[in-house]
């Protein structure tokens, strides 16, 4: 079994194939250091830590990961706080940085024997339609390579080999621009509130979200085309403090800014998620823009369905699960996307803002209506808490 990439998708899916006895490869591009310091989600769902819990996968995050169940809301009208986790399904998120995360699920491959090659890209999956695909490959020394296997996994994400590697027309690909930019940041500051922060302002929206006692997350939305290094940490101080409404709910704790990326907010799915011999998973298969915290709970859930129905068709020849795959995942990930969809209109002023003067007023309200909605309705706000915390 060969997989590319190690991020969650890949990770999970070695752990899980290596504990059934497959042999497994993971071709990596970047080197180890890389991958287990990069710095992206901290917002793990209940299921996710249930799969982890139950693969052993886990012992780092009950450890270190905090326990996290309340969001605040800061808009023209005021604030709320909703404690989720005791609404909807009553569960809530733990918060544990991806990169700590890929590097417990790392070592865990490599202590039961998996293999992984660091600096390797994959260029290419070739003959996916036959039970024999290959993988080309440049080496860490730029010399090429080629590996063969029964099945390939491409778990490298949106920019990987195995999404280049589908045969035009084989899959059906859905794609949203919401037209939203957010500049993400991570600051050496202690967080600033004991709750993930929205703010809904009219020079667009900002986000507070805890990473650790020392390390916190904040989006605030930006011109598209914007660089990530435009803005001084003065101005983006000074920006955060103006939407998060600093003056009446207190100020923010500011540090120096130790990471930027300008994330334009995109949904992209692919259909089916597999085409012969090449299956995918994470956000190979399905992009899904970081307003709901999905994109690292759906990649370890789609690694949790792929590997057993993997380890069925190796071991034991049954091949109804793999068949099942795409569409079991597909199921997950609408709904996920359904969700991340309604928050980004939930946080956002109308697209285009260019638009007729009546449409965007129009607009603005019902985004006013909904936050009020959600503030006042029990029911509201069992759904959200449902499918904030669920994957
Ligand atoms: P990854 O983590 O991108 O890993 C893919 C791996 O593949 C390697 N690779 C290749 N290897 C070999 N050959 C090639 N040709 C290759 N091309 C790429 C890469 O080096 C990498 O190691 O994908 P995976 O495993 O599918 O996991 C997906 C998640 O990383 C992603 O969805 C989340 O980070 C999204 N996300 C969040 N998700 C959450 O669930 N909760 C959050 O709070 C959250 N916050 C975020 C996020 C994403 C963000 N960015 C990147 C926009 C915050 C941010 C800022």
């Amino acid at each position: 079994m060969v997989v590319l990439g190690a991020g969650p998708a890949g990770l999970v899916l070695g752990n899980l194939l290596q504990d059934s006895g497959i042999d497994c490869v993971i071709l990596e591009r970047a080197e180890r250091a890389h991958v287990e310091t990069r710095a992206r989600a901290g917002f793990l769902a209940a299921n996710t830590v249930r799969i982890l819990e139950e693969h052993g996968l886990a012992d780092g995050l009950r450890r270190r990961g905090q326990p996290h169940s309340t969001c605040e809301f800061r808009t023209a009208d005021g604030r709320f706080r909703l404690e989720y986790s005791e609404l909807g399904l009553g569960e809530r998120h733990t918060v544990y940085p991806q990169q700590e995360l890929v590097t417990d699920l790392l070592t865990r491959f490599l202590d039961v024997g998996g293999r992984v090659r660091f600096g390797t890209e994959a260029v290419a999956v070739h003959d996916t339609e036959t039970d024999r695909p290959s993988v080309t490959v440049r080496e860490a020394d730029g010399r090429p390579g080629r590996w063969r296997a029964r099945y390939v996994a491409g778990c490298d994400g949106r920019h990987g080999a195995a999404r280049r590697s589908l045969p035009p027309g084989s899959v059906r690909r859905h794609h949203c621009d919401h037209g939203v930019t957010w500049l993400g940041l991570l600051a050496e500051a202690p967080p600033s509130l004991d709750a993930v922060g929205y703010a809904v302002h009219e020079r667009g929206f900002a986000g507070h979200m805890a990473r650790t006692s020392e390390i916190t997350r904040y989006y605030v939305q930006c011109e598209r085309g914007t660089p990530a290094d435009a803005w001084s940490e003065d101005r983006i101080w000074d920006e955060l403090d103006l939407r998060m409404r600093a003056k009446e709910y207190g100020p923010l704790h500011r540090g120096s800014v130790v990471q930027r990326a300008v994330v334009d907010l995109e949904s992209d799915v692919l259909e089916p998620l597999r085409h012969g011999s090449l299956f995918l998973a994470g956000d190979a298969a399905a992009l899904i823009s970081p307003s709901a915290a999905k994109g690292a709970n759906l990649a370890v859930l789609e690694a949790s369905i792929l590997a057993p129905a993997l380890a069925a068709d190796l071991v034991h020849g049954d091949s109804e699960r793999l068949g099942a795959y795409s569409a079991r995942c597909l199921e997950h990930i609408w709904r996920a996307q359904e969700f991340s969809h309604w928050m980004i209109g939930l946080l956002h002023g109308p697209p285009g803002a260019s638009g007729p003067e009546g449409e965007s007023l129009f607009h603005t309200a019902l985004r006013r209506s909904r936050i009020n909605s959600l503030r006042t309705s029990r029911s509201r706000q069992d759904w959200f808490a449902e499918h904030y915390v669920g994957v």
